[in-house]
């Protein structure tokens, strides 16, 4: 009996494993003509050649053998490329293997990630927390304002000479973080850092992208329009009195599942932190850079940005290590606050970052000789709480500037392309992709992590020509887009298998079946923080579509922003 039952066991577990992901996985999106084209096989196929179809299935119009079969590093399945980068024609089309369910229908044509590049930038304005969105814009998503923050406490943690606790100030406007609502200066700073990044580096393909919301048209390039929502509600986060920027704008606990608006809890800024003061003084700083264009549409602006970021970094000279750690603060204020904490212990990225922008934009270099300033960058992914390549990508940019600084940028630039080389040498070769090269790849938000490292490796491309740095940024953006484990395309809205129960209030909230479009899932993370059910729990398949999953199945714009920068960036490049 008891053989028997581990028989069926066996047979189930065999079954299930099988399920996981369609029978031939592929970017969901589809493809540009002359680029690279590849499909998983992830069933043992009984036939060692693939074919291309037309979506109809009428016509065959390729052939070409699978490669040899590959065991994947983080799950049982053992897998077989199928290359059509050969093939070259533009339609819609699928991949078919004998014996094995066929892949979805893909295009084949020119600007294909146009879609991606809209939908994950519009995203973004579906995250505004304090204006109606309109059906005009925001379809059938249409919703009324959310948190108007026009009554915003001072917590007493943040309490000063000045503002005693209750105090009340407006601090209107911004994104929503996440699937939750507060809106986090540490995490609006690398969110910020890379739509602007997205723009100085593709300034005319960013011009041209219209995203239909409201200030559309009005001759300033809709991903600066869009910036500019969030920068208005940072500039209210800092304390005028003393340049000090206050770490989030936050209720005490998390909503519960309803729409923006419904709950009227009180909303608090809590205390100012290095941190945030550092992010913001990046970020303001990098905003009168890209601003500038713009002066006669928006008067002023750059001149409050770069005043806003010089008194944010004396703020810190004068406070260079408070750190956000929201457990002390909760011992000794009330109310506890329990939402996000963001809570970064190691600064000396976010001094790098700060004092990199602070003197591309003034042409100022002293900012690097103050002592927190490390002399060298730590050349990593970015990550919220790993902001330091966010200053090498403006440095490598505006090197002039850093002639005879401290700061050498020749060895900024050979570490960063060697660091480009250590990442297009490995990778997960079971679905030939970058992302995978550690099992630490797969973290809360691993979708950001492969959208991160192909921004890295686009901007690798960009300094050093090197096409293998393209194709491998390309990889990961097939990774997110279905080239994975799940078979998830894991950008709502966006091929015919993506997320419909993303941890996200408003999609959770609305009675829309479908949810809010243009965004990016966390993706698979073994960690399961959540302590949902996963039907799989392989270290690339943990992965849930179900709204308990924040581990796995949140959003965030800190995730978002990198989709915007590659999607966007491969358009172009390609
Ligand atoms: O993205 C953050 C992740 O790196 C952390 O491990 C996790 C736990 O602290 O928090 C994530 O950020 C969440 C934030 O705290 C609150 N809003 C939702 C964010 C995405 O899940």
């Amino acid at each position: 009996m008891k053989s028997n039952l581990l028989i069926l066991s066996l047979f189930i577990t065999t079954i299930t494993c099988y399920a996981q992901a369609p029978a031939i996985v592929l970017n969901q999106c589809g493809f540009n003509p002359a680029g690279t084209k590849i499909a998983v096989v992830t069933y043992s196929p009984a036939s060692e050649d693939f074919y291309i179809l037309t979506a109809d299935k009428k016509d065959t119009v390729y052939r070409a053998m699978l490669q040899a079969p590959i065991q994947s590093v983080y799950s049982s399945t053992i897998n077989r490329i199928a290359d059509f980068s050969n093939f070259k024609k533009t339609g819609s089309f699928v991949v078919c293997v004998k014996g094995i369910p066929p892949s979805p229908a893909f295009a084949i044509q020119k600007n294909v990630f146009n879609t991606v590049s809209t939908a994950s930038l519009k995203a973004f304005y579906y995250q505004r927390s304090d204006i109606t969105l309109e059906e005009k814009y925001a379809g059938k998503w249409k919703r009324p304002a959310g948190h108007p923050d026009t009554n915003v406490l001072i917590h007493p943690s943040a309490a000063s000479a000045k503002k005693a606790a209750g105090y009340m100030f407006a601090s209107p406007g911004g994104w929503y973080d996440a699937g939750d609502y507060n809106k986090y200066i540490v995490n609006s700073g690398i969110t910020m850092g890379t739509l602007m990044s997205a723009y100085e580096d593709f300034p005319d393909y960013y011009q041209a992208l219209s995203i239909n919301i409201p200030e559309t048209g009005n001759g300033v390039p809709d991903i600066l329009n869009e910036v500019l929502y969030n920068l208005r509600w940072m500039l209210t986060m800092q304390d005028k009195d003393d340049g000090g920027v206050y770490h989030k704008c936050t209720n005490a606990s998390f909503d519960g599942k309803v729409m923006p608006g419904v709950t009227k809890a009180p909303r608090y800024v809590v205390q100012k932190s290095t941190a945030a003061a550092l992010d913001f003084a990046a970020v303001m700083a990098q905003a009168a850079r890209v601003y500038k264009k713009f002066e006669s549409k928006f008067p002023g602006l750059t001149d409050s940005c770069i005043k806003a970021a010089e008194s944010a970094w004396q703020w810190s000279v004068n406070n260079a290590a408070v750190v956000y750690n929201q457990e002390e603060m909760n011992k000794h204020f009330a109310p506890v606050i329990s939402t996000g904490a963001y809570g970064d212990k190691s600064l000396s990225d976010e001094w790098f970052w700060a004092a990199v922008e602070l003197s591309a934009t003034t042409g100022n270099t002293s900012y690097l000789s103050n002592s927190h300033v490390p002399s060298n960058a730590n050349i990593s992914i970015p990550t919220w709480n790993k902001v330091d390549m966010l200053g090498v990508y403006t440095a490598l940019k505006y090197t002039s500037v850093f002639t005879g600084s401290k700061l050498n940028t020749t060895k900024l630039r050979s570490d960063m392309l060697a660091f480009a080389n250590t990442l297009t040498s490995g990778g997960n070769a079971a679905f030939k992709t970058a992302m995978g090269q550690s099992p630490r790849d797969f973290v809360w938000g691993s979708n950001a992590v492969a959208m991160n490292q192909s921004m890295f490796l686009l901007k690798a491309y960009l300094l050093a020509g090197n096409k293998t740095y393209f194709e491998a940024a390309l990889s990961n953006l097939d990774y997110v887009l279905g080239r994975n484990a799940t078979g998830y395309c894991f950008v709502t809205g966006i091929g015919n298998k993506s997320p419909l129960h993303i941890h996200h209030r408003p999609s959770e909230a609305d009675g829309i079946d479908e949810p809010v479009p243009g965004l990016l899932a966390g993706g698979a993370n073994p960690g399961k923080q959540d302590k949902c059910y996963y039907p799989f729990t392989a270290v690339e398949t943990s992965y849930t579509d179900e709204e308990c999953s924040y581990a796995s199945n949140e959003i965030a714009i800190n995730w978002n922003a990198p989709l915007v920068y590659v999607a966007g960036g491969i358009n172009v490049l390609q």
